[in-house]
């Protein structure tokens, strides 16, 4: 097989694009597609300061790789969550990410910071470990970029995690869910933008990404997601795609043009909720304590 565009011998086949590539042309297709996420949203501006979440797995890092190869001023944080080897191993490859590309780095480490890991915390608050993890990182990366001043939070979902959400999301009619499932939200009074360049890009080009570039990468799930729905729903979009190359992107890009809109708080007649800022830690909230520090408070009693 030949690269599509240059006609050298192409080392990977996307059967999606119905093309072939070989390294440099590759890596340009990988560029381009980010580029083409930021314009088609509007993720981006130049000048904005960035912070990329950064997990020491494959698409964190490689996100992070390319915003800086397309000249944005992008810092990385990286959330110590307590998972035994997993966490120890994975802020590891975080660290040698940046100083490799002589990178700002930020780290929180929730059991030094806030005296609770995320398996034993969670247990604790009666949540499951996934939930306490994704409200923990939601807060404390949205906490981490008001402080620092930064203009956009970026994280790493690519294609296949925005469509296997997007299938569960379907499959439970979960309009709630399917009303945020954008690539961009917009800032709002205390939160930050949030954006997800890699959607036009799957797993399996952000892995080739990595090897093709030399970016080493944890490359084990979290253990906490083993057996969860979310792996369940990838696999079964694969198995649509391995008949029908192009359907998860279909699947995906279809919805947010022809029927995300159906799905605003205000097609569905949702009021919108009034924030204030949380007594504890200032963070806006819809009660008086937000659902971090309630987290805090009953995983460390
Ligand atoms: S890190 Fe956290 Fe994930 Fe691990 S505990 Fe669940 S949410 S699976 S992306
Ligand atoms: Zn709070």
């Amino acid at each position: 097989m030949k690269c599509r565009r240059c006609r050298e011998p192409a080392v990977i086949e996307l059967r999606r694009h119905n093309a072939g590539f070989c390294r440099e042309c590759f890596l340009h297709h990988t560029r381009e597609q980010v580029r083409k996420a930021v314009d088609d949203f509007d993720m981006l501006a130049p000048g904005d300061r960035v912070l990329v979440a950064v997990s020491g797995g494959k698409d964190s890092l490689a996100l992070w790789d390319i915003l800086l190869d397309l000249g944005y001023a992008v810092d990385g944080l990286y959330l110590g969550l307590g998972i035994g080897e997993y966490s120890g191993e994975s802020g590891g490859y975080a660290r040698a990410f940046a100083t490799r590309r002589n990178a700002r780095l930020i780290e929180i480490d929730i059991p030094v910071e806030f005296g609770f890991d995320i398996p034993t915390g969670a247990k604790a608050a009666k949540r499951a470990p996934c939930s306490a993890c994704g409200l923990s990182k939601r807060h404390l990366f949205n906490q981490a970029a008001v402080e620092g001043g930064y203009d956009v939070v970026a994280t790493g979902h690519n294609l296949d995690d925005e469509a296997a959400v997007l299938f569960g999301n379907t499959l439970r009619w979960n309009v709630d869910f399917l009303s945020r499932q954008r690539p961009v939200l917009p800032a709002e009074s205390g939160f930050v933008k949030k954006v997800k360049p890699l959607v036009r890009l799957g797993e399996r080009e952000m892995a080739a990404y990595c090897v093709l570039t030399g970016i080493d990468y944890i490359v084990e799930e979290c253990p906490m997601a083993v057996g969860n729905k979310h792996l369940g729903y990838k696999e079964a979009l694969n198995a649509i795609e391995e008949h029908s190359p192009g359907a998860k992107a279909a699947f995906y890009f279809e919805f947010l043009d022809k029927a995300a809109h159906r799905f605003e708080p205000a097609a569905v007649g949702d009021a919108e909720v009034e924030l204030r800022p949380c007594a504890s830690c200032g963070a806006p909230t819809s009660g008086d304590v937000c659902a971090f520090c309630k987290l805090v408070v009953r995983a460390t009693s």
